[in-house]
């Protein structure tokens, strides 16, 4: 390959992304050597197994993703402003949709829940860490090094451009020659390993680990929603996976499921897509349902109205998201009793899911309702989720949706569903479980007019994009005819209302890092239901260093009440502690460099990685590291700090 191949070339907006990279790059090495903090970030995070700290790690690089793909969105929207834009060329706007949905979906909303649930679900169960904090770091880095991957492409390389959905044949190698799709199969397979694994390790850590007393069903319920996410995802995954293979052998060995001309089956992929695909949409919606349910019942001051309601339907919700995924090809010709069935079970899910907003309703009735970031967050996300859900029922209705199909309508209504429920709990959860991480709270006068601007500006980007759809606007084109632009234009400028409302957003970390209050109580919001407010904060390391026996539904409500807390002198013992390891860094490094071989299709090189990793595999069977014990006195000296009782 010539190097000039191997580097994009040619448009000026990536030439910029080059120098960003670079600066951006050079700047973190030279603060990192400048204040000496190499070994700090190597000791305490690089190679940390602790399940707080990784799931910072998580919501830094989801934030990251965020502002990647929210580039991308921005950048499609200035073509889009105005008829005859000459921003990004027809091929230019292919890839920049494609990495916009892939980022947003793989590399944004799933590793901002997956790292809200790595914080809080330890927390809320009494647990003192995952069930495999080794296998959660190494999920991370599959992750991170997916992510890495998979971003990389558009300086080297080139990007993918067969859409977030990768569709055959358009995506096999006849149709798209080069690396740009290989980055999106193999991107998505490493990362797609990390998520697999974290869906076995916090299923069995929620199933195996609750404290002494915490039932089943008396868990709160964002741990609920994550152990049903964890179904989904050790059931939808390795389709994913398998999919990804079968293409990734295509593209490269030159086999034939999926080709046209070799006897494959295009439309096969299409289904094994979305047997993964739809569950997928679950799993960034039952967290953020999860979410909203404890901020709600929290500053409502109430408990969550029909709790086994909840769990019920989230269960049911789960099921039939299995059961559905012709819903997005209706227009492939399996005939009306197929559609018919999956346009059935398409619009079941609307009884459950009408079932929880109405606990919603009902836990927000007659309550003393304490207007805070988060719970803004929560409240705006009801009306705006209904009107995506009842417009996804539309796009249910099989024979409808041979006029919505690829329209501007499904792009509004994916977005109001995706935006209105994931986004808007990544930004409320984090808010709300920020004091628990970072010891201070995030300002909540920058917090409101951060969520304004978004949320407005998110009704203005995408309110009209239902009515361009009805007037005939497909998706995934970047021409935007005068007839649209109005509409178009309106749906521009509140893009850039949510890009202003993120950016406060982020300013408000660094805002809130200077001057924000250090906190000193646990409970920071002085509302806290469930046991993750009833550690000190900063959270020691061990979490827990001791638990009451029972624990009920609201376990820190009951705990208020009878006067206790996790430090009971008289209970002490040592704690039996992971240690830390660099392994995983190592082992997912060695397994990134196999997959960017493979996606030059340098085949010796990839498997001289996979050996590696092989290698790695063996040298981590004969770690014998037994951890380590945190002994009573250092636990007493720790919880008296924290508790601020060493000055009595
Ligand atoms: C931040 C504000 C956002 C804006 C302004 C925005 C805008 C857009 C635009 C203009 C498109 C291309 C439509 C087309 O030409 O067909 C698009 C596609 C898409 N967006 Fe967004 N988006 C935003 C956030 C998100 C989020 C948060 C998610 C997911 C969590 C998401 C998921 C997708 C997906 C899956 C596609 C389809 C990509 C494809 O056709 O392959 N978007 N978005
Ligand atoms: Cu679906």
């Amino acid at each position: 390959m010539e190097l000039d191949e191997f580097f994009v070339t040619g448009e000026p907006l990536i030439y910029g992304g080059m120098v960003a990279i670079v600066l951006v790059s050079s700047a973190i090495i030279f603060i990192l050597t400048y204040f000496k903090k190499w070994t700090w970030l190597w000791r305490d995070w690089l190679t940390t197994v602790d399940h707080k700290k990784i799931g910072i790690m998580y919501i830094l690089s989801a934030l990251a993703m965020l502002f990647r793909g929210g580039m991308d969105a921005l950048m499609m929207r200035v073509q889009l402003a105005f008829p005859d834009m000459n921003f990004l060329a027809a091929q230019h706007y292919d890839e920049v949709f494609t990495t916009h949905g892939t980022v947003m979906i793989i590399f944004m909303a799933m590793p901002f829940l997956i790292g809200l649930m790595n914080i809080v679900v330890p927390l809320q169960i009494g647990a003192r860490d995952f069930a495999f904090p080794y296998l959660n770091a190494l999920s991370f880095w599959a992750f991170f090094f997916g992510a890495m991957l998979f971003n990389i492409s558009f300086v080297i390389g080139g990007s993918p451009d067969a859409g977030w959905t990768s569709y055959t044949p358009l995506a096999g190698a006849a149709m798209s020659p080069g690396p740009g799709q290989n980055f999106y199969l193999l991107g998505l397979q490493l990362a797609g390993i990390g998520t697999l694994a974290t869906g076995i390790n916090l299923m069995v850590t929620i199933l195996k680990l609750r404290a002494p007393g915490m039932k089943l069903f008396k868990m709160p319920i964002f741990s609920w929603s994550t152990l049903i996410t964890c179904f989904i995802i050790i059931f939808a995954f390795p389709i994913l996976t398998v999919a990804l293979a079968l293409l990734t052998i295509d593209r490269v060995f030159g086999s034939q499921f999926f080709t046209l001309t070799g006897e494959g089956l295009p439309m096969m992929w299409a289904n094994l897509f979305w047997l993964w695909g739809h569950p997928e949409v679950y799993i960034v919606v039952l967290p953020a349902f999860g979410i909203f349910s404890e901020i709600i019942a929290a500053f409502a001051k109430k408990r969550l109205f029909g709790y086994t309601a909840m769990v019920w339907s989230i269960i049911i919700i789960a099921g039939l998201s299995f059961l559905v995924w012709v819903h997005h090809f209706f227009t492939m010709g399996a005939g009306a009793f197929v559609n018919s069935v999956f346009s059935i079970s398409t619009m079941l899910i609307a009884v459950p899911t009408g079932v929880k907003i109405f606990n919603w309703l009902g836990t927000l009735h007659k309550s003393k309702i304490e207007f805070t970031t988060p719970m803004l967050w929560s409240l705006a996300f009801i009306p705006s989720f209904v009107m995506g859900g009842v417009t996804g029922v539309m796009l249910g209705m099989a024979a409808a949706d041979f006029q919505f199909h690829n329209s501007y309508f499904l792009v509004a209504h994916f977005h109001y569903v995706l935006i209105a429920g994931t986004v808007f709990a990544c930004f409320a959860g984090l808010i709300y479980w920020y004091p628990k991480m970072f010891n201070h709270k995030l300002n909540e006068r920058l917090g409101k007019w951060s969520f304004w601007f978004f949320l407005i500006g998110f009704h203005v980007c995408f309110f009209p994009q239902y009515f361009i759809g009805l007037d005939g606007m497909p998706r995934r084109i970047f021409y935007s005819a005068p007839e649209w632009f109005t509409l178009n234009f309106i749906s521009t400028v509140g893009a850039f209302g949510m890009g202003v409302g993120f950016a406060i957003f982020v300013y408000n970390i660094y805002y809130s890092l200077r001057y924000s209050e250090r906190e000193t109580d646990g409970d920071s919001w002085g509302v806290g239901r469930t046991l993750e407010w009833a550690t000190p904060t900063p959270v020691p390391h061990y979490n827990f260093a001791t638990l009451p026996e029972h624990l009920g539904y609201d376990a820190f409500m009951d705990m208020k009440e009878n006067g206790e807390t996790t430090y009971d002198k008289k209970k002490l013992k040592h704690i039996h502690m992971p240690s830390n390891s660099g392994k995983p860094i190592i082992m997912m490094a060695i397994l990134s460099f196999a997959s960017f071989a493979l996606v030059f299709e340098w085949v010796t090189l990839a498997a001289i990685g996979l050996f590696g990793g092989i290698i790695m595999m063996i040298i981590r069977s004969f770690d014998y590291d037994e951890g380590y014990h945190v002994e009573v006195d250092e636990i007493n000296e720790i919880e008296r700090t924290a508790r601020g009782l060493n000055n009595e």
